[in-house]
């Protein structure tokens, strides 16, 4: 017997479940789990909501709430999705729940204390009006490779270049709209560099993966892994469990796949076996296999082994990451913020679980990315499951029902058709088992719709309305064979299909527990009961029905989303404006408290020898940070000037230009040299700034 430990990555509690999500990490993990059961073999499915990150704290700020409280109602608007979808997590748990952050903090530790972690000072940015250090994505600007306008902090969408969001230029906070400031912090850094030897081995043994796992995994192992950081300056999160690290909480993706652990810790105490988690995590036997999305493959299969390859405990390795492609809908990407999405709330208001589960399995987004549209959803449940298999069932129940009092017994004997038919469906039955097992789903469904289509043919070849008068055996072998094909779908279906398959079953009065072996037993007699149908067909209305509420909804969120940036808009020009008046009050402030010298005479005035002069030549004097030696041309007279401007202009930016200075301050050395005049600055907070003539006039030329 297999042992697994399966995981879907955990959905970021600041959203409600839609049914791209469902596609990718979350329906072929709880495929993959029930099957595994259904072979006999040990699977514990485990997840939870990933519950810290800026998103949260932001959509609390917004709400006027907590975060604990945004938290708590995309837990439970999650959960509450999943169970509609019939899904069988062993257990759901949350990152924010004290057990977690322990543990969050302990493996933070663990690489600290063995040399993993390295602190480095950086500039990022930072919005003076949200008072937060901006994530990379929360700004923009204009692209430093390719200088196109609207790049993301952290990559740009024009040219496909990761950027370091420090280099954007013209850059504007997302929230706000006005410009960050660019500010020093301090974080810390997993250095994976430390790592690559140990993951390349490692990844080495891996060459089954799927291919776009693989190749993914290369091209990061090829760019040359770079440190990361794992922390962040935010309040909501896992505080970094260092004495100087106030304010600092550990990054959402270092902290997100402790989750898996958290969660199966959380499930053994609460099945009264607080140790039993250890049986999965620490038992090399254990096969762990992460589903996830694909924009999740570097973090599960660099990162999170990396830090499990360093701690205390021997944790095992994954043992599979099945990533999957995007879904799409409509022809169009699944967006949340023009809510383009079908929401699983939504959706399951109208419509049942399991319907959803078969036509995203069969559009599942395996190798490529795959499409979800209303009508195609139609089709596939009234063409393929209705016409399919529920005609199927609803034929041989009808037929039973009418002709044999609803019972079906096991012939004698079979003939060559029917022992054909049956023994085709039997071996169509070994490549389900080889497609589940390859995380093949749509083959799977294809392969058991297959059965279906045979359980037709045979029952339309065989004709039993007509044997039924003349020979009712042959009528009745055909219910059996027909009987048994549906015993058989209902156990290799039900990985797919959990709900309807046993519904089915209670239909064909099985009682016992469903079990892959169970298809080679074949059934004695059957007495059909509680018929009902199985597949009700969506009529047209219905469907015309969602696509409009998508329209609609969809109109709603964009006008939504334009009424928030001319907000953001108007908040930045409303703050530049305040911006405005705070300097102009502090100018005037600054002006009130200004300090003037002691009045004098006009004649004092005109004691001052105030000439225009032209520099030169300008050179740094030696040993001096703040001294310029000039020389100045004042009409016939060349003199040496000797000015405090070096911290402010070069020589350069001086040379050839028209200054003013005091001509006849009596001379005094400076460094040594000999000084014979004063040039004139103003000064304010940023330094000096040399005064110039507002046209070019002859040097020499006095100032009155
Ligand atoms: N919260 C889900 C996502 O990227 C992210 C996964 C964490 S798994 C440890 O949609
Ligand atoms: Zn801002």
């Amino acid at each position: 017997m297999e042992k697994y430990l399966v995981t879907s990555a955990l959905p970021y509690a600041n959203g409600r479940l839609h049914i791209g999500h469902v596609a990718g990490a979350y329906l072929p993990a709880d495929i993959f789990v029930r099957f595994q059961k259904l072979i006999g073999n040990e699977a514990l499915y485990i997840c939870g909501t990933d519950e810290h990150g800026t998103p949260v704290a932001l959509k609390a700020e917004a709400e006027g709430t907590t975060p604990q409280a945004i938290v708590q109602r995309y837990h439970d608007s999650i959960k509450a999705s999943f169970e509609g979808l019939n899904f069988c997590f062993d257990n759901f748990s949350g990152t924010s729940r004290p057990q977690h952050r322990e543990l969050s903090q302990k493996f933070f530790l663990n690489l600290y204390e063995r040399g993993y972690i390295t602190q480095h000072t950086i500039k990022q940015h930072f919005c003076p009006v949200e008072n937060i250090f901006l994530a990379d994505r929360y700004v923009e600007g204009v692209c430093p490779h390719c200088g196109a306008a609207g790049a993301r902090g952290d990559q740009c969408d024009a040219c496909g270049k990761l950027i370091d969001a420090i280099t954007l230029a013209n850059p504007a906070c997302k929230l706000c709209g006005a410009a960050p400031e660019v500010r020093e912090t301090t974080h810390w850094y997993i250095d994976l560099p430390k790592f690559e030897p140990d993951l390349r081995a490692w990844l080495e043994t891996k060459s089954a993966w799927k291919d776009n796992v693989l190749n993914f995994i290369l091209s990061w192992l090829d760019q040359g892994l770079k440190e990361r950081s794992i922390t962040r300056d935010i309040s909501w999160g896992v505080p970094v469990p260092l004495p100087d690290a106030e304010g600092k909480v550990l990054y959402v993706w270092f902290d997100a796949p402790i989750g898996y652990i958290s969660s199966t810790i959380e499930w053994a105490e609460q099945r009264g076996e607080p140790d039993s988690w250890k049986d999965y995590w620490l038992d090399p036997q254990t096969k762990l296999v992460h589903f996830i999305g694909k924009d999740n493959i570097p973090f599960h299969t660099i990162i999170w082994p990396a830090v499990l390859m360093k701690q205390d405990d021997d944790y095992i390795l994954p043992h599979d990451v099945p990533a999957n492609e995007y879904l799409n809908l409509e022809g169009q990407k699944i967006s949340t913020s023009r809510d383009w999405a079908i929401w699983v709330e939504e959706y399951l208001k109208y419509f049942d679980g399991d319907l959803l589960r078969y036509v995203l399995a069969v559009n599942a987004p395996e190798t490529r990315d795959s499409d979800f549209s209303w009508s195609d959803f139609q089709a596939r449940v009234n063409s393929e499951l209705a016409n399919v298999l529920g005609n199927l069932a609803n034929r041989v129940f009808a037929f039973a029902a009418k002709f044999f009092d609803s019972g079906i017994s096991r012939p004698d004997q079979l003939d060559a058709e029917a022992q054909t038919t049956l023994d085709t469906a039997t071996a169509i039955c070994n490549e389900v088992r080889l497609s589940y097992q390859g995380y093949r789903v749509r083959r799977a469904v294809g392969l058991i719709m297959d059965i279906a289509r045979l359980g037709n043919k045979y029952f339309d070849e065989t004709a039993p309305w007509k044997s039924v008068k003349t020979e009712p055996e042959l009528a009745g072998q055909t219910l059996y064979v027909c009987a048994e094909l549906l015993r058989i779908i209902s156990i290799v279906f039900n990985p797919v299909l959990p709900h309807k398959m046993q519904v089915l079953r209670n239909m064909l009065s099985m009682v016992s527990a469903v079990s892959w072996e169970r298809i080679h037993e074949p059934c004695t007699h059957y007495q059909i009961q509680d018929v009902e149908p199985l597949f009700p067909k969506i009529d047209d209305a219905a469907i015309e029905e969602q696509t409009r509420l998508l329209i609609e909804q969809s109109k709603v969120a964009v006008e939504r989303r334009k009424a928030a940036e001319e907000a953001v808009r108007e908040k930045a020009a409303a703050q530049a404006c305040k911006d405005e008046l705070a300097a102009q009050a502090h100018k005037d402030e600054s002006a009130e408290q200004t300090q003037f010298k002691a009045e004098i005479e006009y004649d004092d005035f005109a004691r001052l020898d105030l000439r225009v002069v032209e520099v030169l030549t300008a050179e740094r004097v030696q040993k001096s940070k703040k001294l310029l030696r000039l020389e100045v041309k004042c009409g016939a007279e060349q003199r040496q000037v000797v000015a405090g401007l070096a911290k402010h202009y070069t020589p350069e930016q001086l040379i050839g230009r028209k200054v003013l200075m005091l001509a006849n301050l009596k001379p005094r050395k400076l460094m040594g040299l000999e000084s014979q005049g004063m040039i004139l600055a103003a000064e304010d907070d940023s330094g000096l700034a040399v005064l110039l003539p507002e046209r070019d006039v002859p040097d020499g030329s006095s100032v009155e």
